[in-house]
């Protein structure tokens, strides 16, 4: 016998989903039921839907008791509503989430918790080679990911190939060390769980995976692009010198979010509060990591 399943739960992120959610929910719950050992459960994290999503979600829910929902009438964003759900990591030993439309088929994501004993955040990667990509990004997707993965590594040397791959999995303890210092609130969200992990010298294991891309993408690129770019330098910032005299200029911030009409990030931490960088983080098993800066 291997090392027994941790307790899991699962977070959703879903903004106007009611047409992709629903299969994506029927096949996690059913292959959870059936394959996983440890206690198991889906919250669907839904946040100002125009839709009918949280009707539907309802409806799963009917049958499939492991599935909840939080809801909040904020446009918190993807980012706002992970930040939302992970305040739920007590609840369980290993906190992973998922995207609403099942790009990831729930066999990939459970392929990923398995390797958990190994690291304490494990994520999927659609450029290491082993991933299987059914269905690639397009050509203008992937194009304006290795733009952007290019100026992640040039700002946070983190050397991992795919970090906005929607599937990842953490230990219960490196979800409770950086939850506080989370505060991208858009789709730059996962750098900033990401580098806030590698600043606490948490491993993070980089894994191929198994992707399907879907039609319906609420990914606007030039806009999310913008977007994106303006977290990661305000990442970038807060974790560098000149933060403690940045601060004052939060209003000038919110409204550049404001006029990308996307959503606007927490507060930064008290540069006070910022806890230094652990001297080193040990290597990715799939690739060497040197520590963040
Ligand atoms: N709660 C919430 N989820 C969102 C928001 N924007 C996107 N999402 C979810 O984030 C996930 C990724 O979005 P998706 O459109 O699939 O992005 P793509 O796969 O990168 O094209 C999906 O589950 C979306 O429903 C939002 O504003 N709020
Ligand atoms: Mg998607």
């Amino acid at each position: 016998m291997g090392t027994p399943e941790p307790s899991l739960l699962l977070l959703i992120p879903a903004y106007n989903e009611e047409r992709r959610i629903e299969p994506v929910l029927r096949r996690y719950a059913e292959y959870f039921e059936q394959h996983y050992t440890a206690p198991f459960q889906i919250v669907v994290v839904l946040n100002g839907c125009r839709d009918n999503t949280r009707g539907v979600v309802e409806r799963v829910a009917r049958e499939h008791p492991c599935i909840r929902w939080l809801e909040f009438p904020d446009p918190i964003g993807k980012g706002g509503a992970l930040i939302e759900g992970l305040k739920l990591a007590g609840q369980a030993e290993a906190i992973g989430y998922v995207d609403a439309d099942g790009a990831t088929p729930p066999a990939a994501f459970h392929a990923l918790v398995r390797r958990l004993p190994e690291a304490d955040c494990v994520i999927g990667s659609r450029w290491l080679p082993g991933a299987v990509l059914h269905i690639p990004q397009s050509s203008r997707r992937r194009f304006a990911s290795r733009v952007f993965h290019a100026i992640v590594q040039l700002l946070f040397w983190m050397n991992i190939r795919d970090t906005q791959c929607g599937a990842k999995v953490m230990r219960r303890e490196a979800v409770q060390k950086i939850h506080a210092n989370l505060t991208i609130a858009d789709m730059a969200f996962d750098i900033n769980l990401l580098y806030c992990l590698k600043r606490a010298g948490c491993r993070i294991l980089e894994v191929p995976t198994e992707w399907t891309d879907q039609l319906g993408s609420k990914v606007r690129l030039f806009r999310t692009s913008l977007t994106m770019l303006l977290s990661v330098i305000r990442i970038r910032l807060i974790y560098s010198p000149f933060y403690r005299w940045l601060r004052p200029l939060r209003p000038v911030e919110a409204w550049l979010y404001k006029k990308l009409r996307a959503p606007v990030p927490l507060p930064g931490p008290d540069p006070d509060q910022i806890p230094p960088a652990a001297r080193s983080s040990p290597p990715n098993r799939d690739g060497a990591s040197p520590p963040a800066r």
